[in-house]
């Protein structure tokens, strides 16, 4: 199979910088984005050394739309078209009841995982690959399928990923442009220090008392939905370890 040209955003850290990682051992070529230049450097140079495939690096803020147009359309000729695109990058910021929320984590959150990825998505789909191939994988959550308690602005923000995703891959059908969403639960990233702000003991007792997810099991998900044959889609996939059965129901030893 000849390579593909990969865009994955959110790759310097969790599923983003696995997905990556996968996408390349398998042969294809990736472009990593984020908004820490030095570990898209750093990732770059691993990818480049344990794969041989072409990396390029765009840093950039989702949530500013003129970095987002700038970026892509920066994007050298010899990338062109892309073949896929992951919207991955995102946060939870906060976990606390309607009334305690505080405001500024509500706009970063839509900010980042809704406008953020319309930005992207939308500054892309001129050099997307059109008429088979294409395809638009975004990482939705259990949140986006559930609201629980103090995950108000979270979950409304992955509620609207699950909404995008079927929006898009109607308003796409004409191009034959595929949408995945893929909606995992509970995975060991840096996702809950970034929700928490640094405070390292209530991160880590997210994940106490079970097997959580880790960022390989996600990236060998996403590998396999892009790797399906062109007439096949895989429209909507919602992954949780084995002791979570959703949003509610966690089995803690
Ligand atoms: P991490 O915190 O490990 O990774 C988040 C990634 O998003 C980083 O690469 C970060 O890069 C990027 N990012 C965040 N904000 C921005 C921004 N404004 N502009 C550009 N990039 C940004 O978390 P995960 O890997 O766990 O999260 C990835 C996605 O998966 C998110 O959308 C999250 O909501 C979702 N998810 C996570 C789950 C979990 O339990 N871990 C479960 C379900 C879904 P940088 O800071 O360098 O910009
Ligand atoms: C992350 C999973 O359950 O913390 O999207 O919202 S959860």
């Amino acid at each position: 199979m000849a390579h593909r040209n990969i865009l994955v955003t959110g790759a310097t850290s969790g599923f983003g910088k696995a997905i990556a990682e996968h996408f390349a051992a398998n042969g294809d070529h990736v472009i990593l984005t984020g908004r820490r230049k030095d570990r898209l450097d750093a990732i770059e140079k691993e990818i480049r050394e344990s794969s041989g495939v072409n990396v390029l690096t765009l840093p950039f803020d989702v949530q500013d739309r003129k970095q987002v147009f700038d970026a892509m359309a920066s994007i050298p000729e010899a990338w062109r078209p892309i073949d896929i695109l992951v919207n991955n990058a995102g946060l939870a910021l906060g976990r606390d009841h309607f009334e305690d929320t505080d405001l500024d984590d509500w706009e970063v959150m839509m900010d980042t995982n809704v406008k953020g990825l319309m930005y992207v998505t939308k500054a892309i789909l001129p050099l997307l690959r059109k008429g088979g191939g294409g395809h638009i994988i975004n990482m939705g959550s259990i949140a986006g399928k559930e609201v629980y308690e103090k995950g108000n602005g979270y979950c409304a923000s992955k509620h609207a990923v699950d909404a995008i995703s079927k929006a898009m891959r109607v308003d796409l059908l004409k191009h034959a442009i595929k949408v995945t969403a893929v909606h995992p639960g509970a995975a060991d990233t840096e996702f809950s220090m970034v929700r928490f702000k640094g405070d390292k003991p209530t991160a880590d007792s997210v994940y106490a008392g079970y097997e959580p997810l880790v960022a390989k099991d996600v990236a060998d998900i996403v590998l396999y939905c892009a790797n399906q044959p062109r007439h096949v889609c895989i429209n909507d996939l919602v992954v949780t370890c084995t002791a979570q059965a959703n949003s509610f129901y966690l089995h803690r030893k």
